[in-house]
């Protein structure tokens, strides 16, 4: 569609929410502090928390100040075009009523809400865009998922197949339809993901949201455009249609101890050298356990933003 991808390749700015029930942990599981991203915290790298125990956590997860209108106004302040947040991360939790997988936050948690819904109809609302993150491959809780358990409750073995069509396809399909025009799906992390799952998902998207486009990371050369590393700035000018990723502090999800928060002038600095050498710069920030953005990342970033609005486009 001649229209697809729009606001990535004119809009340039992006927010990046990494927020799920790792966010509510931040970084701390039974009273030890482990260091590192803080999205990773129940995996065997960090704090290796068994699956049961993980899910059983989110019956704790109560962001109640979470503001879709707030955010999105810090978005806006920001000079930010459009929000990604995660919809599902490797930890298998939906963060949107999911109607395959009842470890979601409407149905596993006492605040009940969709998020995903607020923040929609708020971008909506504030004229900017929206779009999701979604772990398709990595899968830590549910069966079959690429490092979740092998058999599920009742035993019985479980295969990568049987997550991707049970789980990841139908989820995918509802993230793509129920919640309004979406920029971009944001695939991460493919692995050794079969390129016939790949396929399946480039198309599932580029049927239900002719706008969107569908993130590098979906592998297999499938995506829309491409991402450099991980908090990857570039120094010299990079090829094609592609974006950088960078964090506001140290983490993606919020982490308690992590204070390493950029200035406004180093975040201008980098979205300076993305933007100027052809790219996209999505900046994350990760939400605290009651929903809210950090301080010390919202002055930094409208301290950026009064600069780069400066000068209207129209
Ligand atoms: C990575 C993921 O494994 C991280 O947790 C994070 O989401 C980052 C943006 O992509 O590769």
């Amino acid at each position: 569609a001649q229209n697809r991808g729009k606001l990535f390749r004119e809009g340039k700015y992006a927010m990046f929410i990494h927020w799920g029930i790792y966010s509510q942990l931040a970084n701390t599981w039974k009273g030890k502090t482990f260091y590192g991203i803080g999205e990773w915290l129940m995996n065997k790298s960090m704090a290796n928390i068994p699956v049961a125990d993980y899910m059983a956590a989110a019956g704790s997860f109560r962001p109640d100040h979470f503001d879709a209108k707030a955010i999105v106004q810090l978005a806006k302040d920001a000079g930010m075009r459009y929000i990604v947040i995660t919809s599902k991360h490797h930890d298998g939790f939906s963060m949107f009523h999911s109607k395959v997988n009842s470890f979601n936050i409407v149905e596993a948690t006492d605040f009940k809400r969709d998020p995903m819904i607020e923040l929609a109809k708020a971008c909506k609302e504030g004229g900017i865009g929206f779009g999701f993150y979604y772990s398709q491959n990595q899968d830590w809780t549910y069966p079959g998922g690429n490092g979740g358990p092998k058999v599920n409750a009742a035993g019985q073995p479980k295969t990568f197949d049987d997550y991707f069509w049970e789980k990841c396809y139908p989820e995918v399909n509802q993230i793509t339809t129920e919640y309004g025009p979406i920029e971009l799906v944001w695939f991460d992390t493919p692995g050794g993901m079969d390129k016939k799952y790949a396929q399946k998902l480039v198309e599932l998207v580029h049927k239900n949201q002719p706008g969107a486009f569908v993130s590098g990371r979906v592998g297999h050369g499938l995506g829309d455009y491409s991402t450099l590393g991980d908090m990857e700035v570039p120094r010299q000018n990079v090829p094609g249609l592609w974006e950088a990723v960078d964090v506001t502090n140290d983490s993606w999800g919020y982490a308690w101890y992590d204070n390493n928060w950029k200035s406004a002038r180093e975040i201008l600095l980098r979205t300076l050298s993305t933007v100027g050498r052809g790219g996209t710069y999505m900046l994350n920030v990760g939400p605290k356990p009651d929903g809210t953005i950090p301080e010390p990342a919202s002055l930094a970033l409208r301290g950026a933003g009064a600069w780069i609005r400066k000068y209207p486009e129209t």
